[in-house]
């Protein structure tokens, strides 16, 4: 979603943190969680200097008018680029946005290219979402719901096993190289494994949780605009 401009400045709580700086030409509007940190990671690994602004989403901050005027979906992450007059949402759209701004982090053609979209696509429609549902009724949900907990325990696991054959045999989701699809994937295992989603038994997907977790952009990348809260313990079925 692009929209022309913004009707006006979200009265958000600005913090400046790690390589933020409050003149550069990127904002970036989140929160402590998944979407948001996948944009905090690119940020972080590009180089690219931005502005953050903290909008609590589970506080209602992402319903105001203003929030609701740049990202109708009351939604985290938002990027702002002042240069281009660009207001754009979706995670992976800001990830494939950023990493062509940069010409880093994802091949610029050729099947590579479309590899690397099918993979961006495959995140945003079935890990986010499927990760997404496990996590509030396995971890958030104030009642505890058998089969909502079962469907999405088994489909996280259903993904687990597809992952770690996509992963098979290669350092990163592309091959040799690491790219915002790693990224994309990444930002779920991390809050998946704090709520205690173990991934141990797939050796190719633990080795890539092992590796991109060792790259120090992103271990700043999940702490802004702070770390993650201790979680809830995980629902039994
Ligand atoms: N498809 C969107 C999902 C964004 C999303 O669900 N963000 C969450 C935080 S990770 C949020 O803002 N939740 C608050 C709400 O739904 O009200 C994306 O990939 O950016």
């Amino acid at each position: 979603m692009i929209l022309a401009e913004l009707v006006a400045q979200p009265p958000c709580n600005d913090t400046l943190g790690m390589n933020a700086r409050t003149d550069a030409p990127l904002d970036l509007f989140t929160f402590g969680s998944t979407n948001g940190h996948k944009v905090a990671i690119a940020l972080e690994e590009l180089g690219l200097p931005y502005e953050l602004h903290t909008v609590d989403v589970f506080a209602g901050e992402g319903r105001t008018p203003q929030f609701l005027a740049i990202n109708p979906t009351g939604k985290i992450p938002v990027l702002r680029d002042r240069e281009a007059d660009l207001v754009l949402t979706e995670s992976d759209a800001i990830l494939l946005y950023l990493a062509d701004k940069a010409g880093r982090l994802v091949p610029s053609g050729g099947r590579e290219r479309t590899r690397a979209m099918e993979l961006l696509f495959l995140q945003a429609s079935l890990q986010g979402p499927m990760f997404g549902q496990r996590m509030h009724f396995s971890v958030f949900s104030p009642e505890t719901v058998a089969y909502g907990i079962r469907r999405y325990e088994e489909q996280g696991e259903i993904i687990d096993s597809l992952v770690d054959q996509l992963l098979s045999g290669r350092s990163y989701f592309l091959g040799a190289e690491y790219s915002i699809v790693d990224i994309a994937f990444y930002a779920w295992y991390f809050a998946s494994r704090a709520a205690g989603f173990p991934i141990d038994r797939h050796t190719s997907l633990s080795g890539w949780f092992e590796r991109v977790s060792a790259r120090p952009a992103v271990a700043r990348g999940v702490t802004i605009p702070h770390p993650l809260p201790a979680l809830p313990p995980r629902k039994r079925a």
